[in-house]
């Protein structure tokens, strides 16, 4: 499938600008001098991203060799502690925060040329003559981000405002020249995080620039049908990788609406709202007569969850329910007529009721599965009355065999959906069992994945915890509902 390129919006989204601060900060540590195969662990005491420096000496004896530093920087100590592990998984090793760096001079500066997202960073001497030591004098970070001013943490507990400040500080060292999903991976714009990051900053860092030029750059750059792409590449300059997704797609539809309700910026909204209804549309065609989402391969990557064992068709039948009745409220919003839109809201509506057992009280899938994934979309996308919904999700925690969600992501839809119900008490004990697990956990920033049963749990094979992001954009979102549902 090629590519599509709005030339317009592009320069839009280019000419928004973005600011990012920058700070220099040190990091803590023993400054000792190293003998061969010794290391020392420097802790700049929070999760920051940005350059780093490192400045070496020479420690007792004549330089008569140059010697070789093997540097590993770490998001936590999770992270560090699994420094060793072996990798053997699909994806690129390169990810893995560390460097082998020959040095030939000392004194010495060390200037990386790449961005680190870390709060440890590890030098190990790992080649060396017997005549001499190394000392490492300083190790600093020029950090950037585009979250600026301060914002105040909320929380009636400990554990509330530690859930609370870590959020702010994932968000923040998301916020970089885009909103990123991870700042250590995939360092890239991923439409299903941006939406989920703007929530957090309309209640805290309040960017509204970045979240424009973000919409921008989707607008921009779509597939030769003018679906949305699922993430973009924005350096050295903005390109798109191949493949289509169902669910991200549909999910520009809320981040317009939501840019506009926060920003109010209705020249932009007017601007976009075509590209928002081309998603419907063009997602509208993988549906049969009867308005029932098919089995079909090409309807592109129905994300969802990491789970295997969800039902696709039945979630990606609930997103676009979802998404239509968003769009319905745009185009109210801003003036715009979109005479089908009730009558394509009723039909999918009703083919996505017919997934409901009476009998079981829940939604269900193909082979009779019940997943957190397919009931949290379904009562989001509001059929069935309220009392109904909220009963389905009640009922739901009584499956015990009832497919988890995985990810920070298919949590905050689930704690979403229990605010839109009103179960406000099981939404803020589910934030402080997860999120709080993860405080337990020695977490600064909050992870990609998270399985308070299984810590090395990871979708990248095996020795993925080595690769998992342990700062990423789609588990910010506590500081959203602590602040929007005073929770
Ligand atoms: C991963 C990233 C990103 C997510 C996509 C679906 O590569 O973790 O955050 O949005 O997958």
């Amino acid at each position: 499938m090629g590519e599509r390129m709005n030339e317009l919006f592009l320069a839009k989204a280019i000419k928004t600008e973005v600011r990012c601060k920058r700070e220099t900060i040190k990091a803590r540590g023993d400054f000792s001098a190293l003998q061969k195969g010794e290391e020392r662990v420097f802790d700049f005491g929070n999760h920051f991203v940005g350059n780093i420096k490192i400045r070496f000496s020479l420690g007792k004896g004549c330089f008569d060799a140059p010697f070789t530093v093997d540097l590993f920087f770490a998001e936590n100590k999770r992270e560090l502690a699994a420094k060793n592990m072996q990798y053997t998984g699909g994806m690129s090793e390169a990810w893995i925060q560390k460097e082998r760096v020959r040095i030939h001079e000392l004194p010495f500066v060390l200037e990386l040329p790449t961005r680190y997202a870390c709060r440890f960073v590890c030098v190990e001497l790992s080649a060396v003559s017997t005549e001499y030591s190394v000392c490492v004098n300083e190790v600093e970070m020029e950090e950037r981000t585009s979250a600026f001013g301060e914002v105040d943490c909320v929380g009636n507990t400990p554990l509330e405002k530690r859930i609370d400040e870590v959020s702010l500080r994932t968000l923040r060292s998301c916020m970089q020249e885009v909103f990123e999903d991870g700042p250590k991976r995939d360092r890239r714009l991923w439409l299903g995080d941006l939406r989920l990051e703007a929530l957090v900053n309309y209640e805290t860092y309040c960017n509204y620039e970045l979240v424009k030029k973000c919409l921008y750059l989707f607008a921009a750059m779509t597939n030769e049908r003018g679906l949305c792409k699922g993430c973009i590449f924005t350096t050295p300059s903005v390109y798109v990788p191949q493949g289509d997704m169902f669910d991200y797609p549909l999910l520009f539809i809320s981040a317009l609406l939501e840019y506009y309700e926060n920003a109010k910026d209705e020249q932009t909204a007017k601007e976009l709202f075509p590209t928002a209804v081309k998603q419907l549309q063009l997602i509208a065609d993988f549906f049969d007569q009867d308005g029932k989402l098919k089995e079909n391969e090409n309807v592109g990557w129905v994300h969802i969850d990491w789970s295997e064992e969800i039902d696709r068709v039945a979630c990606g039948q609930a997103v676009y329910v979802y998404a239509a009745k968003a769009l319905k409220k745009l185009s109210v919003a801003l003036g715009e007529t979109l005479r089908w839109i009730d009558e394509e809201i009723e039909q999918k509506s009703a083919a996505l009721q017919a997934y409901y057992d009476e009998e079981r009280g829940v939604f269900v899938g193909k082979g009779g599965r019940i997943s957190y994934a397919q009931n949290v979309w379904s009562v989001l996308a509001g059929v069935l009355t309220v009392e109904k919904r909220a009963a389905v999700l009640q009922r739901l925690a009584t499956y015990e065999n009832a497919v988890k969600p995985t990810s920070p992501y298919m949590y905050h839809y689930y704690v979403q959906a229990l605010c839109d119900c009103g179960l406000f008490s099981t939404a803020k004990e589910t934030i402080l069992w997860y999120w709080g697990k993860m405080v337990e956990d020695g977490a600064d920033t909050f992870y990609e994945v998270f399985n308070p049963d299984n810590l090395q749990e990871s979708p990248y094979g095996q020795g993925g915890a080595l690769l998992n992001s342990y700062c990423h954009a789609w588990s910010c979102t506590p500081a959203y509902f602590f602040r929007k549902y005073a929770l």
